[in-house]
């Protein structure tokens, strides 16, 4: 009996002495007892069988100070448990500075785990809904979202997790403080680490393009840390023949109108975050007799509101959600856009280009999920080896198994700290303090840190799955809900194979010059400072 799992011990069967039900394993222990009778038995047997349920109450009563279930693994206050996160900062932040960030850490901390963890499992048990027709039979295309993903957009804002970037209250320092917020949060976000990824893509778009004067006002909500105000951003580049190769598959055309803006038609077949306010995307601008340049020098890059102030879609049919395998949290949509009202804000033809910049930015946000979805798997086996008993001790005392944690440990940190490197050679660069060198081994490492920890992640939640035994394959322990939304970072935002290539296109343009600097910053320099080629 000491054996069943949860859910058996709560099923039931019907008792034959009082017609009532009784719980599972009160039947199986009668069973096991011999008590399995025919109808002439009856009488004889229900002597006995008083006595077994007698013996069973016993033993029922004695089951709540006994170890029946397993001990739940559990995290405290994450910030403060991340020794390796605490002493980087510790040994790299300006003092005031750390001061500052590590109250406000401390804080967030225990946010997270009081109400923004608890949002996130509401997330998940409550996915997008999408409602294409009214009762009455009109179209609405409405995507209804659950009130705790609505939460995490105030949320959001409230704690500047894009804000924090554009503000730079803490100059090159303030890429690095917003990015450990966002590994912070991303496991506890409930999936709205994607939009947010997104939203920051698109601000620096912006921002790159020296904040247009027809994108301020955008710029102003996408970076806001007012719930009222704050927009989050979509960024819609794949379409049916394909998200790899953007340059031959986007097949949408953009028209001219007189008064100098676009109208979009097209469908885009994979739009993550549909609920979003606005969006980038490309489309082909067709000439005065409706032709379009093909290739990637046919591309351009659009800003476009999807909803309208009274909420109605901007010339834009919702075809259906996406059916994935994680990120159900999220609204992954298709969509055709048939005549969306859109602005143009590249060069013409220079779209791929303009939305690189976004890309790097959701690619270095790609690997702050990888990196926090392996730290939170890992805490968690750490703790359950803290808890469970097996083959007569903790499995803490295993060697085995804590050379198994051991080697997952490892792995989270040499990913952990590739990540900080990177944002604070963002930080950097995005305050005009980073060298040429710097700047080369920035556009080297986004990639290699994407494709990298990407396949990483997956590995590893795959063995701190293992190491809870069977557990971790239950689905209410939250646990696969992890590895689902990890499986995908390797995927989105660019494949391994398409970042390896994109590697090759940095080591092109530069003439060699990011390699140089890499093999002479990790051979030469002891303190990893990038060193001139
Ligand atoms: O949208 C998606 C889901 C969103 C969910 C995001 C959430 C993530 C959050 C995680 C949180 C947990 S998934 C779809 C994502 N799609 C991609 O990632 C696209 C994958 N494909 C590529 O990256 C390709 O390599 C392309 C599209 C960039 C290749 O296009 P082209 O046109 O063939 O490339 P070119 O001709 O080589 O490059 C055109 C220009 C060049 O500049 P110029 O003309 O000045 O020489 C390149 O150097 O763009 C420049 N360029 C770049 N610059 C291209 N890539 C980059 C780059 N990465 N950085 C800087």
């Amino acid at each position: 009996a000491y054996c069943l799992p949860w859910w058996r011990s709560s099923a039931t069967c019907k008792s034959w002495q009082s017609g009532h039900f009784l719980p599972w394993d009160r039947c199986q222990m009668l069973s096991i007892k011999g008590i399995n009778r025919t109808t002439g038995q009856e009488q004889q047997a229900g002597l006995k069988e008083n006595q077994v349920l007698e013996d069973l109450e016993m033993h029922l009563a004695r089951r709540d100070t006994e170890v029946l279930f397993q001990e739940q693994p559990e995290t405290g206050n994450q910030y403060l448990e991340d020794t390796l996160l605490r002493s980087y900062l510790k040994t790299h932040l300006p003092p005031k500075v750390l001061e500052e960030v590590h109250q406000d850490l401390e804080r967030f901390g225990n946010r997270l785990l009081t109400e923004i963890q608890p949002l996130s499992w509401e997330c998940e048990l409550n996915p997008p809904v999408f409602q294409q027709y009214d009762a009455w039979g009109r179209r609405v295309d409405h995507i209804h979202t659950c009130s705790a993903w609505r939460r995490m957009k105030e949320i959001s804002a409230e704690e500047g997790l894009i804000a924090e970037a554009y503000e730079k209250r803490y100059s090159n320092w303030s890429r690095l403080y917003q990015a450990v917020k966002l590994y912070l949060f991303s496991s506890s976000s409930g999936g709205f680490s994607c939009p947010l990824a997104m939203t920051d893509g698109a601000a620096k778009v912006i921002e790159s393009l020296g904040i247009p004067g027809s994108l301020k006002n955008a710029f102003d909500h996408l970076t806001s840390r007012d719930p009222k105000k704050f927009w989050t951003s979509g960024q819609w580049m794949t379409e049916r023949r394909g998200g790899s190769d953007v340059a031959n598959g986007t097949e949408t055309v953009a028209r001219k109108q007189p008064d100098g803006t676009y109208h979009l038609y097209g469908f885009k077949w994979f739009t993550s975050a549909a609920d979003s306010d606005v969006t980038l995307t490309l489309a082909r601008v067709a000439d005065a007799e409706g032709q379009c340049t093909q290739g990637s020098r046919g591309l351009s890059l659009f800003f476009l509101r999807v909803r309208d102030e009274e909420g109605k879609l901007n010339s834009i049919q919702v075809q259906r959600l996406k059916d994935k395998l994680g990120t159900r949290q999220m609204a992954t949509a298709e969509l055709w856009l048939q005549g969306a009202r859109a602005e143009l804000i590249s060069a013409e033809g220079r779209g791929v280009a303009a939305i690189s910049n976004m890309l790097n930015i959701t690619r270095i946000h790609n690997v702050i999920g990888a990196v926090a979805s392996m730290r939170r798997m890992i805490s968690l086996s750490r703790d359950y080896a803290r808890k469970r008993v097996a083959f007569g001790k903790l499995l803490k005392d295993h060697p085995l198994h804590m050379q198994t944690i051991a080697r997952m440990e490892v792995q989270v940190r040499g990913a952990f700290l590739l990540l900080m490197e990177i944002v604070h050679l963002l930080g950097l660069a995005e305050t005009n303090l980073a060298s040429e060198q710097e700047q080369l081994l920035l556009r080297l490492l986004i990639p290699v840190a994407k494709l990298y920890t990407g396949k990483q992640a997956s590995a590893v939640a795959v063995e701190a799955m293992e190491s809870f035994g069977g557990q971790g394959y239950m689905e209410d322990t939250g646990l696969p809900v992890i590895l689902r939304d990890t499986l995908v970072l390797s995927i989105w935002e660019g494949t391994t194979n398409i970042l390896s290539l994109d590697v090759l296109r940095s080591l092109a343009k530069s003439h060699g010059q990011v390699m140089a600097v890499f093999l002479c910053t990790v051979q030469v320099s002891p303190q990893l400072q990038p060193c001139s080629a």
